[in-house]
């Protein structure tokens, strides 16, 4: 909050702006409430209903936020530095919203009422949200369907997925590479540059009927997992590059009012950023690499 009351005059104006911070006030009352008392069984059962409160309160903050930085870019009223300090204060307002909202999943899924430590999709034991042993394959593939679904119904066709494993010669060269993560936000990450991919080689290939299929390259090393996404859909200016991870620059076209449930913040360019930051947020990574005519790369690192 205090880092709001820093953002630039004409960002705060924004109704839309005001609208977040009014949200933060009312969550941050409600919590210090529970600096006053006692520790009983009753106050953590409140504890643990304002967080689900507070959590709901808080699910429309980044099309909001996004909603008060198209307005003010709307009004051509943006400077070099103006919109370096957005991009300084998103960062560390939508990593502080990630850290946040972990932490609220963390409490609500370990001491709510209704969880007896449920099995996962394999009969493995997630810790709140954390998988253990997050089998990576299987994000991938959940995340390349559900962009697929996206695909079909806007292009009519998308490419096919090609899934390598190789781990470093030393390490077991098991079957399906594991790793303790959180799965939901590998699925963002992955269903985001899915999307990406999938709409650079449907509009590059656009002429032909026949689509080059993405590939996806899981390996382990040392230090890091990587998954590396490369698609051939032609891609970009290495000019354009550095832009691609700004909340205030958008590559792709204004989805229209139809489709724009389908294809959420498609023309905000908020999926990249965001994205890096889950990848960040521990440690990790991510990263875009170009060949203007041929495709493009990108890499996800996870710290093992
Ligand atoms: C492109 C542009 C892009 C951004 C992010 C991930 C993949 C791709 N492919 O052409």
């Amino acid at each position: 909050m205090k880092e709001i009351a820093l953002l630039p005059e004409n960002l705060i104006r924004m109704p839309s702006v005001n609208l977040v911070n009014d949200w933060y006030m009312r969550s941050f009352q409600e919590i210090i409430e529970f600096e006053k008392t006692d520790i009983t069984p009753k106050t953590l059962e409140y504890f643990c209903n304002s967080l689900v409160k507070i959590r709901n309160r808080h699910t429309d903050v980044v099309e909001t936020m996004a909603q008060g930085v198209l307005e003010l870019k709307e009004s051509h009223d943006v400077d070099y530095h103006t919109e370096n300090s957005i991009q300084y204060f998103l960062d560390r307002f939508y990593m502080s919203r990630i850290s946040i909202r972990m932490l609220i999943n963390q409490h609500t899924l370990l001491f709510g009422g209704t969880l007896e430590n449920a099995p996962g999709p394999k009969g493995n034991k997630y810790i709140g949200c954390i998988d253990p042993q997050c089998d990576i394959v299987s994000v991938i593939k959940d995340a390349y369907e559900n962009a697929r679904f996206l695909c079909d119904q806007y292009y009519l066709d998308s490419p096919a997925l090609i899934i390598n494993e190789s781990s470093h010669h030393d390490l077991e060269p098991e079957h399906g590479i594991k790793i303790v993560y959180v799965p939901s936000h590998l699925y963002h990450m992955l269903f985001e540059l899915f999307k990406n991919s999938m709409r650079a080689v449907m509009e590059y290939h656009a002429c032909v009927d026949k689509y080059p299929p993405i590939t996806v390259t899981v390996s382990k090393g040392k230090e890091d997992i990587c998954l590396k996404m490369s698609d051939k859909g032609g891609g970009l200016p290495r000019s354009t590059m550095e832009h691609l991870f700004k909340y205030m620059y958008s590559t792709a076209p204004q989805p229209s009012k139809a489709d724009a449930h389908t294809v959420p913040l498609a023309g905000y360019g908020y999926g990249l950023p965001i994205s890096r930051l889950y990848a960040r947020y521990f440690h990790g990574d991510i990263v875009l690499l170009t060949c203007e005519g041929d495709g493009t790369d990108a890499v996800i690192y996870m710290k093992i």
